[in-house]
């Protein structure tokens, strides 16, 4: 992994909670996704496995194992051209079966995160591993079956830029440059079992081979630091090797359990009972559950439990490098992905990251957190050129990794970056982390707003010409821009009051929040989208803007100001219950908001129905991974809130989930909370963090201040 300015962050993550053993026995159907034929199709069918850096996607057919592979750095672009994230290559293992294949199953296991391949052929039992270790930087891939030296084939490299691999018996690697000068390389190396292995003009020949494992790396030398100009000064063979090495001399169980131990210390951190599915359901392959919870009307909660500890499969396996997860994770098959498989700045790379703090996974956080810091010079030069601004930045719509911008300027983006930065303390209560990353960058952003809002004649600050995303008219006033300001403007006040610094600033950041502009009631009862009432009923875009006050945002709640919440539900029931996969997650984090569980599980339901693939990839479509993260938060939603100064548990929960339990969803504060209840009401919880303090619970309508336990070891 590469070394970021702000890499201290992880040192003073929260020690949340410990690790676990390796989990050996079958893992339940709420954390299987498994299939009776190899994936056809790189987008709705191969599996995804991932370390947060390097990913790849399987296939599984049993005469020819696919294996697509990315690597999160691999961007064309600069600081001025916002270029694509780019595929890095494919690698095929070929292995003629001579007689049919039989018993076939195809798994991805998100208790371990590990992907398998099972099948029977000529009486032999075949069985393929495959995994992405955080801890030792390299994906491994390993082949086996129960009759020695059933393995002959072939294994080749086509690497997605047309690089030449450098082929020797055991180990292959293509390198190259991309257009932008960027450097990058794939290695794999082959170890064996009995048998043989020889290298060809095409690649690697392996002969009566017994068990056969690949160990692949990737990397770039791409560094998030503009001052160095993007790049670590070195190619990233020797890394690389060095790491691909260093794995190859531990013994695959050792490699294995060093991987589930890692990953399940984050993973197993939250888990939820939301119901039994019926045993014969539960038993089918995931396209038939799928199919048949399209029919049945909703009756398979393990695989709505599925869909949400999915979520967190993803971003663990997405976001533990130097870079953010983007559109699609960090999985990508294609050179000119949609909407260049980039960062948009106006609802995407925020979705990304709601789950992150809620759903216990704040070490997920920091790759935007370092993301954010690494494009404040960049952006700051563009912003004053494009603004004539002199504090501050901002950013424009599409966002690549060197601070490039492009498409409409989305002004008040950077506030809502900044409410990332806020969270991560608001959750966690790092004041270290705060004072030196989160505060100075919410501090400049609201400099850039202090110079740039407008007073109206009856003082009212307003943003100037705002643009409510994919909507327009570009004017002053506009809802979404006047709620991101209060937001920032808030966090800033409660940032400095909690570090205790710069009183004066925060007085007049203070006055200026207590003019803006408050959304307004329109004609038809709705929340105004724009300072001028003209909110069209029959609008029904995906874009749900001018709600950001009622959800990621704290101004409009049902029990602090019932008028606008009551306008907002007005406006979201306009909008309607359809829309595209990440329009369907955030309607249900609004509903839950609105204290409304049964309409959340509904939008969460449809989701499922009708945005999720065979793989439970969401798609827009496309394949965009911000609704596999958004259902995963507003699922954290329905059953825990925080946003109040109180953690309000069960505040949405669906008639659909009567009886259950939740353990290690964290709340504002510093909280970690469980939860146990039937017939929809809390029968135990139990509120941790850690060190005693006073919580405020609301819980079966009553409110009440306890103590909290401080958390287990
Ligand atoms: C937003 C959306 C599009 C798409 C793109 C990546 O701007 O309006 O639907 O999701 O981001």
């Amino acid at each position: 992994m590469k070394k970021t300015n702000l890499m201290m962050i992880a040192m003073w993550g929260m020690a949340l909670c410990a690790g676990s053993d390796v989990a050996e026995s079958a893992p339940p159907a709420s954390q299987v996704l498994w299939y009776e034929q190899p994936a056809g199709n790189w987008e709705a069918e191969a599996l995804p496995i991932g370390n947060g850096r390097l990913g790849a996607m399987l296939f599984g057919a049993a005469d020819k194992e696919t294996i697509q592979i990315n690597e999160d750095s691999l961007w064309e672009g600069d600081e001025q051209d916002s270029g694509m994230y780019q595929n890095l290559g494919e690698f095929e293992v070929a292995l003629p079966q001579a007689k049919p294949v039989e018993n076939y199953r195809r798994e991805l296991d998100i208790s371990r995160a590990l992907h398998t391949v099972s099948y029977t052929s000529d009486g032999v039992s075949f069985r393929r591993e495959a995994f992405a270790s955080f801890s030792d930087q390299v994906m491994v891939f390993r082949f086996t079956a129960d009759k020695p030296g059933s393995h002959s084939g072939t294994l080749t490299l086509k690497d997605a830029h047309d690089a030449i691999p450098i082929i020797s018996p055991n180990r292959m690697t293509a390198a190259g440059k991309l257009k932008n000068g960027l450097q990058y390389e794939s290695q794999i190396l082959v170890l064996n079992d009995g048998g043989t292995l020889a290298a060809t003009p095409t690649g690697i020949a392996f002969q009566n081979v017994t068990s056969l494992t690949l160990m692949v790396g990737a990397g770039t030398d791409y560094l998030n630091q503009r001052a160095k100009s993007w790049r670590t000064g070195e190619a990233p063979h020797r890394l690389m090797s060095v790491q691909i090495d260093k794995a190859s001399k531990r013994p695959y169980a050792e490699l294995l359990a060093a991987h589930v131990k890692d990953y399940q210390a984050l993973f197993n951190r939250v888990r939820l009972d939301n119901g039994k599915t019926d045993a014969a359901i539960a038993a089918l392959s995931t396209p038939k559950r799928l199919a048949a919870y399209k029919q049945a009307n909703a009756q398979d909660p393990e695989l709505e439990n599925l869909l949400f500890q999915y979520g967190r499969y993803l971003l663990i396996s997405s976001s533990r490098g130097a870079l953010p997860a983007n559109l699609q994770g960090l999985w990508n098959n294609s050179n000119t992905p949609a909407w260049r498989c980039d960062y948009h700045s106006n609802i995407n790379i925020q979705m990304n990251y709601w789950l992150a703090e809620t759903a216990n996974l704040p070490e997920c956080a920091e790759p935007l957190l370092n993301y954010i810091f690494s494009l404040r010079e960049v952006r700051t030069e563009q912003t004053s050129a494009y603004f004539k601004s002199k504090r501050g930045w901002t950013v424009q719509t599409e966002n690549n990794i060197f601070g490039g911008s492009s498409w409409e300027w989305n002004t008040p983006g950077s506030a809502w970056y900044c409410q990332h930065l806020w969270e991560h303390y608001a959750f966690g209560g790092d004041k270290t982390y705060l004072k030196a990353v989160a505060y100075p960058v919410m501090k400049e952003v609201c400099e850039f707003w202090e110079d740039r809002l407008k007073t109206l004649a009856d003082g009212t600050l307003v943003a100037p010409m705002g643009f409510s995303p994919e909507q327009g008219p570009r004017e002053d006033g506009v809802s979404f821009d006047q709620e991101l300001v209060w937001d920032l403007f808030t966090n800033y006040i409660e940032a400095s009051q909690a570090l205790g610094v710069d009183p004066e600033y925060r007085q007049k950041v203070t006055a200026m929040r207590d003019k803006l502009l408050v959304p307004k009631i329109g004609k038809w009862g709705q929340l105004q989208e724009w300072m001028v009432d003209r909110d069209d009923p029959k609008n029904d875009h995906r874009h749900v803007s001018h709600l950001f006050a009622l959800h990621p945002g704290r101004q409009i709640s049902p029990t602090k100001t019932p008028a606008l919440a009551a306008a907002a539900k007005v406006s979201l029931i306009a909008r309607g219950d359809a829309g595209t996969g990440w329009s369907k997650a955030w309607k249900i984090s609004f509903w839950a908001r609105l204290l409304e569980g049964d309409h959340s599980y509904k939008m969460y339901s449809e989701l499922l129905k009708n945005n999720i693939m065979a793989n439970l990839f969401d798609t827009h479509p496309p394949f965009q991974m911000d609704g596999n993260f958004g259902a995963t938060a507003g699922v954290c939603e329905m059953l825990l809130q925080s946003q109040a100064g109180e953690l309000h548990l069960l505040p949405a929960l669906p008639g659909a989930w009567t009886n259950g339990s939740v353990t290690g969803l964290r709340g504002r504060g510093g909280f970690q909370v469980d939860i146990a209840w039937k017939d929809g009401k809390v029968t135990s919880y139990r509120i941790t963090s850690s060190d005693k303090r006073k919580a405020t619970v609301r819980v079966n309508g009553e409110t009440k201040v306890i103590q909290s336990e401080t958390n287990p070891p």
